[in-house]
């Protein structure tokens, strides 16, 4: 890297460094996990097997596909998964200064967590979180032979200047700052929504689910998830019709920096295994798997499965999506 990436990656440390909350002991989390009490932890030892039965008969029950279901196990057959892929995560999140923004919902602001900019949230961190022991799909997805990714052009440029406008703006920290750069589909400054508590997103219906989850590497894990089915919560937060009086055809989702960003079909995000994880392995989620709420889609990839979600946008045009920006697949499918 030259002289002035240098410069410019040390000022927007120090830029994030002077949004770090000093008081760190003052973040107990108590009332964010204050829900899980609900869920005592002997039932969680004694009957997950039962309710991920229940969860099976559901949803054999719908009218999806049947073949569209990916294989369900006991969950004595699950394991603790390992942590991969820390974009968006190096700062600890403050548990009480998160806020799910939700655009493009229907009759937004009829609901009591409309808000007209959503992106004028400010998020809290702590600190960089503790050593990071995981690692990163690097494989290169490009064929030999293949066209090299364009030369950069002039709009690099012009999303820096943009960027250092926005920041002096908004005295936000930087966004965009990991390898695969700046969402295409971030939002623009005044974009109305809703930003909803966890406790808006836990009042769903709870299911447990034991799926394998794959990771593009080649490794594999069978994981004991918790949490929210999507497509309950798209029926709580339904999206607005599009002009052509239809559903929009697409989600997409961010971390609260936007640092790691994911896209998908609406309907996969209907798919009744696709989960709003709360918990795994029968315990809160830990920051590094994306706490408080990440995604677990079983019919995708692992890099589809994005930690610590701060965004859920319903959108018309195809998202951007992290690893499709560094060559991989867009949909992921298994
Ligand atoms: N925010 C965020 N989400 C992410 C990633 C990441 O780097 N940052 N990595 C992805 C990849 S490549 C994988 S395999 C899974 C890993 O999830 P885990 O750390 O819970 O095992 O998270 C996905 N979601
Ligand atoms: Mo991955």
């Amino acid at each position: 890297m030259n002289g002035n990436d240098e410069v410019k990656k040390a000022s927007a440390r120090r830029t994030r460094r002077s949004f770090l909350v000093a008081a760190a002991g003052a973040v107990g989390g108590y009332e964010f996990y204050r829900w899980i009490d609900r869920a005592p932890s002997d039932e969680l030892l004694q009957e997950p097997l039962r309710k991920a039965l229940n969860f099976n008969a559901a949803v054999s029950r719908t009218i999806f596909d049947e073949r569209g279901m990916t294989p369900t196990y006991p969950v004595s057959k699950s394991s603790e998964l390992r942590v991969n892929g820390n974009y968006g995560l190096k700062q600890a999140l403050v548990p009480e200064s998160y806020r799910l923004q939700v655009v493009g919902v229907d009759q937004a602001k009829s609901f009591a967590q409309y808000t007209d900019d959503v992106t004028a949230w400010d998020y809290k961190y702590v600190a960089e979180q503790g050593k990071y022991e995981g690692h990163d799909t690097k494989v290169a997805p490009r064929a030999e032979g293949a066209a090299a990714a364009p030369a950069p052009n002039i709009l690099p440029a012009f999303a820096a200047a943009m960027e250092e406008y926005r920041k002096a703006q908004m005295q936000k920290p930087a966004r965009g700052q990991e390898e695969a750069g700046l969402s295409d589909s971030g939002l623009a400054p005044h974009t109305p929504g809703l930003l909803l508590t966890m406790n808006d997103v836990t009042k769903l219906p709870r299911h447990e689910l034991v799926t394998q989850f794959k990771c593009i590497e080649g490794w594999s894990e069978i994981v004991h998830w918790g949490g929210v089915r999507l497509k309950d919560f798209i029926a709580a937060y339904p999206p607005a019709k599009n002009a052509q009086g239809k559903p929009p055809k697409y989600v997409y989702m961010e971390t609260p920096n936007g640092d790691y960003y994911c896209g998908f079909e609406l309907r996969e995000c209907e798919h009744p295994q696709s989960l709003l994880v709360t918990e795994m392995t029968g315990r809160p989620l830990t920051q590094w798997h994306g706490a408080p709420l990440r995604l677990h889609m079983p019919i995708k990839y692992g890099y589809k499965q994005i930690k610590r979600i701060g965004l859920i946008a319903y959108t018309d045009d195809k998202p951007d999506d992290y690893w499709t920006k560094l060559g991989y697949d867009w949909y992921a499918g298994l």
